[in-house]
């Protein structure tokens, strides 16, 4: 039998290939205001990456008060119609720099493309971008039981491209999602700050920078 693809690049959404973490973050702040719950600063940096209900208990943490189940999900389903509405706004002049051109050199080198991203509005967000297409695998986060730094989302999408993790590349810009990658045993590539990412094989500012064939020289 032959394997379709040698080696794999997969990618994060959410600050990779499109900044919905500004939308994201908004969405929380507001939620967290209307609930009286305090907001941390820093709590953007944290709650990327982060499942929905991993973020909320996060921001539910900072407050003294205890919420039963029902409410928490009230909660989310809450902020979750926040960022849906805003995401009827996005079009691919919404794409990160370099994501397009990225993403269409992976394609052109023959190589596995597949999306492991924590949201459960990822197809909708590729759709609005108009990339659906380009990708050979989408990580359905619904069937995701363990999210990011957990493996299991970077894990599955090797899977569905039949591409042992060693030959993986991962891509991500927050710290649970790169150490998602680095624990599924690929190479981690972390986009934004080498201070935040230090975790990370190698940190790039954006994907302008991204060099598929270069990057597969550095592998084992
Ligand atoms: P949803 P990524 C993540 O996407 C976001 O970074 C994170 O902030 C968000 O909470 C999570 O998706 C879940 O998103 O509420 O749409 O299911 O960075 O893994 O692409
Ligand atoms: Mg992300």
């Amino acid at each position: 039998m032959t394997l379709r693809f040698t080696h794999a690049f997969i990618f994060d959404l959410d600050g990779v290939i499109t900044d919905t973490a500004t939308q994201h973050l908004q969405a929380w702040h507001n939620l967290a205001l209307e609930i009286g719950v305090p907001f941390d600063p820093q709590m953007g940096e944290k709650l990327k990456g982060l499942s929905r209900m991993d973020s909320l208990e996060l921001l539910l943490a900072g407050s003294k008060r205890h919420f039963d189940d029902r409410i928490k999900q009230q909660f989310a389903d809450r902020k979750n119609a926040a960022y849906v509405q805003s995401l009827a706004r996005m079009s691919a002049a919404d794409l990160l720099p370099g994501a397009l051109d990225a993403l269409q050199a992976v394609r052109a080198g023959g190589w596995g493309l597949a999306l492991a991203s924590a949201s459960k509005n990822a197809m909708t967000v590729l759709d609005r971008l108009g990339i659906a297409h380009l990708f050979h695998h989408v990580v359905d986060a619904a069937r995701i039981a363990r999210g990011k730094p957990d493996p299991e989302t970077f894990l599955a999408a090797a899977q569905a491209l039949d591409v042992f993790p060693t030959r993986c590349i991962g891509i991500e810009d927050a710290v649970a999602g790169v150490q998602s990658i680095r624990s599924a045993g690929m190479f981690a590539v972390g986009i934004g700050s080498a201070e935040v990412l230090g975790a990370a094989d190698l940190v790039l500012p954006d994907l302008t920078a991204l060099q598929p064939e270069a990057l597969l020289r550095r592998l084992p």
